[in-house]
């Protein structure tokens, strides 16, 4: 088995993370490539590795796979150990969709509060944006109020519905977005979990700065 995972900047990036995330809380071994997103040669050095010129990308013995999604359904259906569903077919249809809604949709959380871990700051939210994080935090609720009994995630034990929102407690943190509990419940599993400190912390080293001001220092903490 060879593994390697193609990914951007880990302080911009939330679908490299989704896909590193997944590896990583699978226990599978891969290498990584690193392409610097919004770079002069980043169109050039992106389509080395697919098509679609977007990361992550995962590149398994040969077969190249994009989009997180494909990269983690692939995974699973070649190493069967790896995070899956939900076994209750009720929560995983609900895990199913709460995923999906994910991928496809809020579009005005992530160009309101676009991922910058090294940042904390406040920003000005539309209607549309509000409504989008009322619904993101219905979800967690919802989910913690129905599993919370059986383990830490959405739906208890880690899943696939745990990597897409991930990236999203960290936006929630990076700009400041009140939690109530038991919603606050997932961002706390989110913010204690091992592989998600490395990830914050190598992102704090990251140089490329996009023309956003990030405001913490490197000595700065940045889990709260
Ligand atoms: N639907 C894709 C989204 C991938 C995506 O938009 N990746 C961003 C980085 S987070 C990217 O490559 N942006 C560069 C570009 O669009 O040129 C997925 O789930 O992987």
């Amino acid at each position: 088995m060879s593994l390697t995972l193609v990914i951007g900047n880990r302080n911009y990036s939330s679908w490299s993370l989704r896909a590193w995330l997944y590896l990583r809380e699978s226990g599978l071994e891969f290498e990584e490539v690193f392409v610097s997103l919004h770079t002069d040669n980043w169109r050039e050095e992106v389509a080395k590795y697919s098509p679609a010129g977007r990361v992550p990308i995962l590149i398994d013995d040969g077969t190249t796979v994009w989009d997180s999604t494909a990269i983690m359904s692939h995974l699973l259906d070649r190493y069967p150990g790896a995070v899956g569903w939900p076994a209750d077919p009720n929560e995983r249809a609900l895990a199913r969709s709460i995923s999906a809604e994910m991928h496809s949709g809020f579009l005005a959380i992530r160009e309101t509060l676009p991922q910058n871990i090294r940042i904390r700051r406040t920003t000005t939210l539309s209607d549309v944006c509000q409504t989008q994080i009322n619904r993101v935090q219905t979800i967690w609720r919802d989910c913690r109020e129905r599993c919370g009994h059986r383990g830490p995630w959405l739906f208890g034990d880690f899943s696939i519905a745990d990597v897409m929102f991930v990236p999203v407690a960290l936006r929630f943190l990076s700009y400041g977005i009140p939690v109530p509990e038991p919603a606050a419940e997932f961002m706390r599993a989110t913010l204690a979990l091992p592989s998600v400190q490395d990830w914050v912390r190598t992102a704090q080293d990251e140089g490329l700065a996009l023309g956003f001001v990030d405001n913490l220092g490197k000595g700065d903490m940045i889990l709260g």
